[in-house]
């Protein structure tokens, strides 16, 4: 990778994964495309451009006036702002998608775009669920997932680029707050135990889902990135996790640091439809078989370093 176009770069993922990727390969070599602009690091600290991915041309012309060979894009609705609308969750999440892959083969470019657990549904195996398994989703967000993950197989297959992805689980970040999906729980738990020390979860009590501390996401995307292709036979997209986790999990490992946090429920039928439609806990053997993945945190690790950078960062 040596000139990388990001779109969504000031989403979840990316305002870490830009940052992380313009220290290793280079600050103008990064170039950070978002719908809108923000006062962040990803804006003020090198090369951003403004970019609604739906505009294919748009897209097309940034690409090729940097001379991109990378393209990673991010910019999607989460689950459950797909379900609140979801004909724009299609609008955005597949002509987004395709309008990048097409990027990608003009230029002969890597290409990079995550999928989800999301992309499983009910009639999947629930624990350790495979690689290679039933994907019947029924939630627009795992539709397109499932959509995406074929649209990537197809570019590979059909046009010889250079497609890769992995399943995200829930993401935990302590940067920036993700927006509108069903595991953003786990997220608004660490907020809610600094700033009252109570919180009130929407997912119910006994409902575990895959999480992953984002240090180890962007971890995974760029040694996934630099694998050697000869060895990526899951290509789009390999299972990874680094926990399977219910809300009374967060409850325990918080009370490790503040012990008079607490924990109670009121489930928003929505987003518990949606997690309960999703799996336990996924298999990620594949990714550590054919490009190495690993993780750094389990929960008690990433619960320790998420309350010590959220506290400086609310001060
Ligand atoms: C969501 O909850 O929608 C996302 C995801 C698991 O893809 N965090």
């Amino acid at each position: 990778m040596k000139k990388i176009l990001v779109t969504g770069s000031l989403g979840q993922i990316g305002s870490e994964l830009t940052m992380a990727l313009r220290n290793q390969y280079g600050t103008d070599n990064v170039i950070a495309t978002d719908i809108r602009e923000a006062d962040s690091p990803v804006v003020t600290e090198g090369p951003f451009e403004t970019l609604d991915v739906m505009q294919g041309k748009e897209m097309h012309d940034i690409a090729n006036k940097y001379q991109v060979d990378t393209v990673i894009h991010l910019a999607a609705l989460l689950s459950a702002k797909a379900e609140s609308n979801p004909q724009l969750a299609w609008n955005l999440n597949m002509n987004g998608l395709m309008n990048a892959l097409e990027v990608a083969r003009e230029l002969d470019a890597k290409f990079f775009t995550p999928s989800s657990i999301g992309a499983f549904g009910p009639t999947t195996p629930k624990d350790l669920t495979p690689q290679l398994t039933i994907q019947r989703p029924t939630t627009m967000y795992g539709v397109n997932k499932v959509a995406g993950e074929l649209l990537s197989d197809y570019y590979f297959q059909r046009f010889g680029v250079d497609t890769r992805g992995v399943r995200f689980p829930g993401l935990i970040s302590y940067v920036t707050e993700p927006g509108g999906g069903t595991t953003d729980y786990a997220v608004e738990v660490y907020y809610e135990a600094l700033k009252n020390k109570q919180y009130t979860s929407y997912i119910g009590q006994g409902t575990h889902m895959d999480m992953m501390y984002m240090p180890d996401a962007v971890k995974a995307i760029i040694d996934l990135m630099e694998a050697d292709p000869s060895k990526l036979i899951n290509r789009n997209a390999y299972n990874v996790t680094a926990m399977s986790a219910a809300p009374e999990h967060f409850e325990q490992a918080i009370q490790k640091h503040i012990p008079e946090f607490s924990l109670d429920y009121e489930v928003d039928p929505v987003r518990q439809q949606i997690a309960d439609s999703w799996p336990n806990s996924i298999d990620a053997s594949k990714a550590k078989e054919e490009w190495g993945f690993s993780i750094d945190y389990d929960i008690d690790r990433m619960s320790e370093d998420m309350l010590e950078k959220l506290k400086a960062k609310l001060n």
